[in-house]
């Protein structure tokens, strides 16, 4: 029988909302005090979300929306010192208590932990964003408890394209019908199911339209018993969270315990 050895976290969007309130205000930062008149609305942010990791993102920008250029500066130098300046307004941001985790992540993390789930982190990210995230977010040795993070340039293409998740399987050993993957974006969901993972969403206000329609299960959140989850697609909790229990009957492929039938069911003009 299968059985849940690993929980694969996604971290911006699903460990925390860090794109609106972290990543886009940080890229603004840089923007400015590079002396640059650019600036990313939450509008904009949205269309630009849909290129994986900030130099690409910054790339897409001036493809896009051909917006004005130092005419002194080689581009691709010009967008490495952005985004090496972002990353340290984003971290500072970190660092200064301003972005916290979603709903039931720390439960669940905890709750891996107390059972000897293993953990890992996959994500497009820089990899010191993603260990601010982690040391300021949830503990400062939460780092640790994650067998593997693996991050940004790691692999040589971003999400969708599925490296980022075949260099986790292979860093650790384990099958994909072993692990359970949490994401919050279409491409994160491409990325883990070309590795094979079955996969969780838990949407956010830039996802929430995006089709999830292969994905095992789509929460609003991961719920806490305080603060309940909504199934928007594939099985209904019959309780108010996410936990283990229902991500063990996920990948064993058999009626989740804590799940009823299933709801095709996802929120449109929301
Ligand atoms: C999120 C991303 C990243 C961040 C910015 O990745 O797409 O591009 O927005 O990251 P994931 P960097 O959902 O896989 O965590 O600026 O550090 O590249």
């Amino acid at each position: 029988m299968t059985t849940l050895q690993a929980l694969i976290f996604d971290v911006d969007g699903t460990l925390a909302e860090t794109e609106r309130d972290g990543h886009r205000v940080a890229f603004n930062q840089a923007f400015a005090a590079a002396g640059l008149p650019w600036y990313w609305s939450e509008g904009i942010y949205g269309v630009l979300l849909q290129v994986a990791g900030g130099k690409e993102r910054i790339h897409f920008f001036i493809d896009k929306y051909a917006p004005p250029l130092p005419s002194d500066r080689d581009l691709d130098d010009l967008i490495a010192e952005l985004h090496h300046a972002k990353t340290g307004y984003y971290t500072a941001l970190l660092q200064a208590g301003q972005i916290s985790l979603r709903p039931g992540i720390k439960r669940l993390i905890n709750e891996a932990r107390q059972q000897n789930v293993r953990l890992a982190i996959a994500t497009t990210s820089r990899l010191e964003n993603a260990l601010a995230l982690l040391e300021t977010a949830l503990a400062p040795d939460a780092p640790s408890w994650f067998e593997v993070i693996a991050a940004g340039d790691i692999v040589p293409r971003k999400k969708p394209a599925a490296d980022i998740y075949h260099y986790v399987l292979d860093k650790m050993a384990l099958d994909a019908q072993n692990c359970l993957v949490i994401e919050d974006t279409e491409h994160g969901l491409t990325a883990a199911q070309g590795a094979g993972l079955t996969t969780v969403i838990t949407v956010n206000e830039y996802t929430k339209r995006q089709n999830f329609a292969a994905a095992a299960l789509v929460l609003n959140h991961l719920g806490k018993p305080d603060q309940p989850c909504e199934s928007l697609w594939g099985h209904f909790l019959t309780q108010p969270y996410f936990d283990l229990s229902v991500a063990r009957s996920l990948v064993s492929m058999t009626e989740p315990a804590n799940a009823s039938c299933v709801v095709k069911r996802l929120r449109e003009g929301d």
